[in-house]
């Protein structure tokens, strides 16, 4: 009888399937649940607001995904199958409107729907507000893995936060850097989400920890005690692969009080103390930090790490235990955690607890477990980024998982003693606790992975050679590089339609999955009428970012000059300065006359500066005020203009990249881990200028020197410098440098604000300078002049630009992620019908 239950079911269930898969592609369909849910489910009009009718159209997609969603989380979960979860703190998503319709294949029928109803799908993608849930490279990486693991069919899970307020609104007033907060979700939910209460989940803060003696069976556990709790509440977004049924998940968790919080409180009559504490529990996600390469050290933030990963470790054993019990022995066979970096470190220490605590395991039955299936990618050099949080906080907020820590630690000191008898530097050094009482959140990392991968194969070196070469010593075969890329999807197809159209002519349309396919296009490179649309595609992007610049600057740019453009975060180690230095001598050069040959150029600068760096925002005033005296001098006209772009964002970029002629890749030797705003140029048809730096390596070796202009210091010149620095020395020997800091300290681009510049000519004068700007001057100066020549010659530039492309496809995220399964995860990836 049961059976024959179980049997009606999967009729029914086959029925209801039946009749969702009815759901029609076509234009008509497409317009007809447009209306119903700009109608009937948000009671609006056509002539309503635009985002409005973006929600509609979300939803009107989204409803085109929930199959394909329920089919491939079947897929993945039918059988015994391996899949691997990418803990983030960021994933800086951007919009999805586009992207979602693309990879669905429906983008002409949801145009020709909006044409039918007297709108524009253009206005209506533009009415979706950036997700910025991140900061930069490491959180638009996280989007971009998630996409090409989704066109793989790879069985990969991100787990992540859902912020309320995401990346910081930059506006500029008065040329400073003002931050306003980013409420991306409006009022009420983002359209692309599905909240799932049912997988909520208790995490603790807090509290004691205490042995306990089973008193019967002798037993010793341990509990967790005294313990604050808040839920997390999972919201899955979908993410669809491209054309092929497969819809990926990403769960956000949002923290939210539990029910009884603090009822003691609150019925002792302390109503407001209880309703505040509900407050902070929900504050957890309430805010991204926007610290891109510092670490604050803020308890909030060791909550929000504590949170993400002990939500998504509950999630993944949960899900275990309900289909295979208690029998955690080939756990790791079937369960991989990528670490984006050491934020998400403490899930070392947090599955250890999970097994011992909750599920009873041994502690070395554990730790093979943990050691086997976490994986760790480190995204930077810079000391100051390496986390490391106090053992007093980790006493208050997490004294169970310091302990765990301690015994990793202990264990670990241990191996290091036998390794190298006697050796109590080393020992020292290598510690997870260093001699300041601090926890190291990378050694913490290093310890419980098996896998260690740098971004980019100079960066995996470095790390090899330098920040971890104890560890690498004790562990070569952990160590790995895995070169970053970006996906051709939303860098190439979706944001440079002119390009798409002229590349699937050309080559079809394979490209879009096989991104290496690009190599054909130099078949064309001699190719009288492909040289000619290539060109004028490029010139009609140039013309589209030249009128965001002018709406949002007013300064107006004439497509026909070199637009050079630097846009990332605001950092001295990425140098925005020495772009400057450069615009400030282009200018110095036309106030004396110095214009034989002249190529006109427009330099756009952008990015977000973190609200506590003062030398990062003072950099951002020096772009505008050089901005504000070049522009509006009639000396000047078109022949330079420099604008300083606000509130960069992944939707920005989206019109940036396809627009540039240079891209501007110029950190300090060994300082960029990799960079993947360079693979988006360059990927559009643009020429890097750019330092021995990161993936600037790689990209300078699929293109050879003739289509890079390369300058600077190269990494072991930059150590070996640092011994003697002396910057006064290069402006004593170098007339252009007189000229530019002539200017620069006579106050001639800040007449109403004397000496706000003072700092930031003193750091590049400093022998201290870490960054060595005045060290490569001459030589940026000197590519720089190359790249103005090289211009000149459209024929040339033209072949540049199309080489360029046409080796960018090692750069795609498909490849990187192939790799990563290939070498670190080892999954089998699904086909869907
Ligand atoms: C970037 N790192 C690297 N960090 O700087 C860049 N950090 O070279 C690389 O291409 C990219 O990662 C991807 O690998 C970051 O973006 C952060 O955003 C960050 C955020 C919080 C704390 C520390």
């Amino acid at each position: 009888a049961k059976k024959k239950q179980t049997e009606a079911e999967t009729d029914h269930e086959k029925h209801i399937f039946e009749l969702l898969k009815q759901m029609g592609m076509s234009e008509k369909d497409i317009e007809a649940d447009f209306v119903h849910y700009l109608y009937n489910m948000l009671g609006r009009d056509i002539e309503s607001d635009a985002y409005y009718q973006f929600k509609a159209m979300s939803y009107t997609v989204r409803d085109r995904l929930m199959m394909r969603w329920k089919d491939t989380w079947k897929a993945y979960n039918g059988g015994k199958n391996k899949k691997a979860y990418y803990l983030s703190m960021e994933f800086l998503i951007g919009r999805s409107l586009s992207n979602n319709l693309l990879n669905l294949g429906i983008e002409t029928e949801a145009e020709k729907a909006m044409y039918q109803l007297g709108g524009s799908l253009e206005m209506i993608e533009e009415a979706e507000k950036d997700a910025g849930l991140g900061n930069g490279g490491l959180g638009r990486l996280a989007a971009c893995f998630m996409d090409s693991c989704a066109t793989l069919g790879l069985p990969v899970l991100g787990y992540g936060l859902r912020y309320e307020y995401g990346m910081f609104k930059q506006l500029i007033k008065n040329g400073y850097q003002v931050e306003e907060p980013d409420h991306w979700l409006g009022f009420g939910y983002y359209p692309w989400e599905i909240q799932r209460s049912e997988y909520t989940r208790v995490i603790k803060f807090g509290g004691y920890s205490r042995q306990f003696t089973d008193p019967h069976t002798g037993e010793l556990t341990i509990h967790w005690e005294d313990a604050e709790e808040v839920f997390a509440v999972p919201f899955d977004v979908p993410i669809p692969g491209y054309k092929n049924g497969v819809v990926n998940t990403l769960r956000l968790w949002s923290a939210e009080a539990t029910e009884g919080f603090n009822l003691s409180e609150f019925n002792q009559g302390s109503y407001f103390e209880a309703v505040a504490d509900k407050s902070d529990a929900e504050n957890i996600t309430m805010v991204l930090y926007p610290n891109d390469s510092s670490e604050n050290g803020k308890e909030l933030r060791l909550r929000q790490q504590y949170f993400l990963v002990s939500a998504s470790l509950q999630d993944v054993v949960c899900q275990w235990v309900d289909k295979f019990g208690d029998d955690f022995t080939d756990f790791a066979e079937y369960n991989v955690f990528q670490l984006n970096d050491t934020h998400p470190s403490l899930a070392v220490a947090e599955l250890m607890r999970i097994l011992i605590d909750d599920r009873k395991l041994h502690w070395d039955e554990a730790w093979a477990i943990v050691s086997s299936s976490m994986a760790y990618t480190n995204h930077t050099l810079l000391p100051e980024a390496l986390e490391r949080w106090s053992v007093s906080l980790f006493e208050k907020l997490l004294p169970r998982v310091l302990e765990i820590i301690y015994e990793i630690n202990a264990r670990f000191m241990k191996q290091v003693a036998m390794k190298w008898p006697g050796d109590l530097p080393r020992q020292r050094r290598m510690s997870i606790i260093d001699e300041h009482n601090h926890v190291c959140m990378a050694y913490l990392a290093i310890v419980g992975s098996f896998s260690i991968n740098g971004v980019a194969a100079l960066h995996s070196q470095l790390l090899k050679e330098g920040l971890f070469n104890d560890f690498y010593q004790l562990w070569p075969e952990r160590f790995n590089n895995k070169t970053n890329g970006v996906t051709q999807r939303r860098w190439m197809a979706s944001c440079n339609p002119g390009l798409k159209t002229l590349l699937d002519e050309k080559i079809g349309e394979k490209w879009v999955t096989e991104l290496t396919q690009l190599s054909k296009i130099e078949d064309f490179v001699n190719d009288k009428p492909f040289r000619q649309t290539w060109m004028a595609v490029k010139r009609e992007n140039k013309q589209r970012l030249a009128d965001l610049v002018e709406k949002e600057t007013g300064v107006k740019f004439d497509v026909t000059a070199l637009f050079d453009v630097q846009v990332k975060r605001i950092h001295e180690y990425k140098r925005q300065l020495l772009n400057v230095l450069h615009v400030i001598h282009l200018y110095s050069r036309i106030k004396r006359g110095d214009t034989d040959n002249w190529t006109n150029r427009c330099v756009i600068i952008g990015g977000k500066a973190a609200p506590g760096y003062a030398m990062a925002k003072k950099i951002i005033k020096l772009v505008n005020s050089v901005a504000d005296i070049v522009n509006s001098d009639p000396d000047v006209g078109d022949k330079l203009k420099l604008a300083f772009i606000p509130n960069y964002r992944v939707s920005a970029m989206e019109i940036i990249a396809p627009g540039t002629d240079l891209s501007e890749q110029i950190s300090t030797a060994g300082k960029e881990a990799s960079g993947t705003g360079n693979m988006k140029f360059m990927m559009n048809g643009a020429v890097t200028i750019g330092t021995l730096d990161g993936a600037n390596v790689e990209i300078l070796d699929a293109v050879g020197q003739e289509n890079f202009f390369l300058f600077g210091l190269k990494t072991p010149e930059v150590a070996e410098l640092r011994q003697h620095y002396y910057p006064q020395g290069y402006i004593d020997t170098d007339s252009d440098l007189q000229a530019v800091f002539g200017l620069l300290e006579a106050g001639h681009f800040n007449q109403l604000e004397p000496g706000i510049f003072d700092d930031i000519i003193q750091s590049v004068k400093s022998p201290n300078d870490p960054w060595m700007t005045l060290a490569d001057f001459r030589s940026y100066v000197e590519a720089q002049e190359e790249v103005a020549l090289a211009f000149q010659n459209h024929s040339r530039w033209n072949t540049m630009s199309i080489i360029n492309s046409a080796r960018s496809g090692i750069f795609s995220t498909d490849r990187t992620m192939r790799e990563y399964n290939d070498d670190i995860w080892k999954l089998k990836p699904v086909k869907m019908p």
